[in-house]
């Protein structure tokens, strides 16, 4: 295809390309370069060159290359000559065609890329031009250059070793492959002189896109985002930051992201610029590459400045885990409640990343009061942002009023009321199905159970509960969704006792029964009394759970067999009507009416 193009004239290629007419400042000459009369501009460090110098370069915009040929020996011939007798390196990008769409100029030491914008190459596709340049250092393909391929995604990176009369020495040649099982995703050739480099430049680049487009395709069709997931250490013991990325994984799982690969950094600080530090960055790059992942989901919350500067670098999208959950939640909200409070969390999270922005417009614009039309958007979004949080609130306002109607007329009754908390996952609510027969949503991922239900629990002896099933907590819960969550977990003043499920099968069970009850402590509902109930028992051997249960005075089930229930049930009537957990539960006892709540499913006896 590329062929019908090969009698073209020679010359520049008329295309626009892709990186657009204005390049700005990756390097520390980027923003420089000239631009001659012919309005052909060289990238790069242009000053101190002689007049000639900067022709010679800008004659290279007239080479071409035959279709069939990665370089020949005339072409590397040009470049090093230039580059011998400015003593800086020197090099162009060339599209399929073989025309030379960019000539740069670098330092005696490296060279840097022209800006490229935010445009990407197709999924799995390559960008349709391969990078050719001298280097005059000893490193013949530096980490950047192999960066620059992967992140750019080149057809090939080839550098051109002078001699001390300019000429050229060998071709080294590194190009991009599909992700092999080794996960090596840079291939390089032997180097060998210009001149006996016999590859068909035409058949191997096309080989070699089919190769990545099959690779690509593998993929399964409409499934969501493949992410890279990041965690760092940052000081933590090696399995905190293990049992973190555990969980980072179940939540990404949950989410309906698919997991490309995951990335663990052991270093003693988080980089306050990057996080993970910019070498490790540019690794990101080449793994986000090799794993044609579009998402990376770092478990350390990003500051907007940290998420903007991973995002540019990586030119992917990047999020926190905070926003990780904000999503499974707003997936999740089912209630008007929950949704409503879904996006007021959703909300106060983007404020702050839409202001920062704004500030990086301001520097930008510089000028005296001078508003650029991105700024002026910015200001309307914020405006409609803070607007709608304002909404928000008002109605969530009224929505509580009408809650707090519902739980002091329950409140009247005199109804002793069981909440379920717990880690999510735990079991929740397939215990309160266990105990009640309600017909609840389970499901094995993370915040299946937003919105809180109650359903009747009947002793015998004309004895009755309610039974509350809540939303599930988490290690490290964000703020503004511990905020918007706190009018759902009211509930859980009303309680009289907390079944507080655990899964006994968590290796790290008793960590998130120190969380649990830190949410709980800062709710001031520490002082409720708790029965832990250690569920998932049939996944422990026999016994196990019930020797954990023991030592922490709890009790011993599986919510999904329906095992240990009974006992459960014995300790529950114990701590409600024998030991006279609270005066109030004692008050109520006295008048126990049935009446109209929600469908009420009667237990047999316990
Ligand atoms: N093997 C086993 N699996 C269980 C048991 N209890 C719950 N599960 C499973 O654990 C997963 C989570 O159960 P849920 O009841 O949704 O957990 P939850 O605590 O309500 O979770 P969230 O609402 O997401 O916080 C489901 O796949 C259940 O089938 C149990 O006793 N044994
Ligand atoms: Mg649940």
């Amino acid at each position: 295809m590329e062929d019908r193009h090969t009698h073209e004239l020679c010359g520049r290629s008329s295309e626009t390309p892709p990186w657009g007419r204005e390049p700005t400042g990756r390097g520390p000459w980027a923003t420089l370069g000239s631009r001659g009369e012919r309005g052909i501009q060289i990238f790069g460090n242009t000053q101190g060159l002689k007049a000639s110098q900067v022709r010679a370069l800008e004659r290279l915009y007239r080479r071409r290359l035959p279709a069939g040929r990665l370089v020949t020996q005339e072409f590397a011939r040009e470049l090093t000559e230039i580059s011998h007798e400015i003593g800086r390196e020197v090099g162009v990008l060339v599209d399929r065609r073989g025309a030379v769409t960019h000539a740069m100029v670098g330092s005696p030491s490296a060279i840097e890329m022209p800006e490229w914008g935010r445009l990407r190459a197709g999924q799995g596709r390559l960008r349709g031009l391969r990078c050719v340049h001298t280097f005059l250092g000893d490193e013949p393909l530096t980490h950047d250059d192999l960066t620059d391929l992967a992140k750019l995604r080149l057809d090939a990176m080839v550098t051109l070793g002078v001699d001390a009369t300019g000429l050229p020495t060998e071709a080294h040649v590194a190009h991009l492959r599909p992700a092999k099982l080794d996960g090596t995703v840079v291939e390089r050739m032997p180097p060998r002189p210009p001149a006996l480099l016999d590859l068909d430049f035409s058949d191997w680049i096309g080989a070699l896109e089919d190769e990545l487009a099959r690779t690509t395709r593998t993929r399964a069709v409409g499934a969501g985002d493949r992410a890279v997931l990041v965690a760092v250490s940052a000081g933590r013991p090696r399995h905190e930051t293990e049992e973190a990325v555990v969980e980072l994984r179940e939540l990404a799982r949950s989410a309906g992201v698919e997991i490309a690969d995951v990335v663990m950094q052991v270093r003693p600080q988080i980089d306050p610029r990057t996080v993970v530090g910019s070498g490790r960055l540019e690794d990101l790059v080449v793994c986000a590459f090799q794993h044609d992942a579009d998402l990376v989901i770092f478990d350390h919350d990003l500051s907007p400045a940290q998420a903007r500067n991973i995002a540019e670098r990586l030119e992917l999208r990047v999020i926190d885990r905070t926003q990780l959950i904000l999503d499974i939640f707003a997936q999740r909200a089912r209630s008007r409640d929950g949704k409503l409070q879904v996006e007021l969390a959703q909300l106060k999270y983007r404020l702050p990343r839409l202001a920062q922005r704004d500030e990086g417009l301001s520097r930008l614009g510089g000028g005296i009061g001078g508003r650029g039309p991105g700024e002026q958007r910015l200001e309307v979004d914020r405006r409609r942002v803070r607007e709608r949080i304002a909404r928000l609130e008002r109605e969530l306002g009224s929505l509580r009023r009408d809650r707090e109607g519902r739980r002091s007329r329950r409140k009247r009754r005199g109804v002793p009321v069981l909440s379920i908390v717990g880690y999510t996952n735990a079991g929740k609510s397939t215990l309160l199905r266990a105990l009640t027969h309600a017909d609840v949503h389970i499901e094995d991922r993370l915040f299946a159970t937003l919105d809180p239900t109650s359903r009747r629990l009947r002793f015998p002896r004309e004895r009755e509960v309610i039974v509350t099933d809540t939303v599930g907590f988490i290690r490290d819960l964000p703020e503004d969704l511990k905020e918007a969550f706190r009018a759902t977990l009211e509930e859980l003043r009303d309680a009289d006792l907390f079944l507080h499920v655990v899964d006994a099968s968590a290796p790290d069970f008793e960590r998130r029964i120190a969380t649990v009850r830190r949410v709980l402590d800062e709710m001031q509902l520490s002082d409720t009394p708790e029965l832990l109930v250690f569920n998932q028992s049939d996944r422990l051997e026999a016994g196990v759970a019930e020797t954990i249960a023991a030592r922490a005075g709890g009790v011993a089930v599986s919510a999904l067999r329906g095992l240990g229930l009974r006992g459960l049930l014995e300790q529950v009537e114990a701590t409600v009507w024998r030991e006279a957990v609270s005066e109030r539960t004692r008050e109520r006892l006295t008048s126990l009416a049935g009446d109209e709540e929600a469908p009420v499913q009667a237990v047999g006896g316990a």
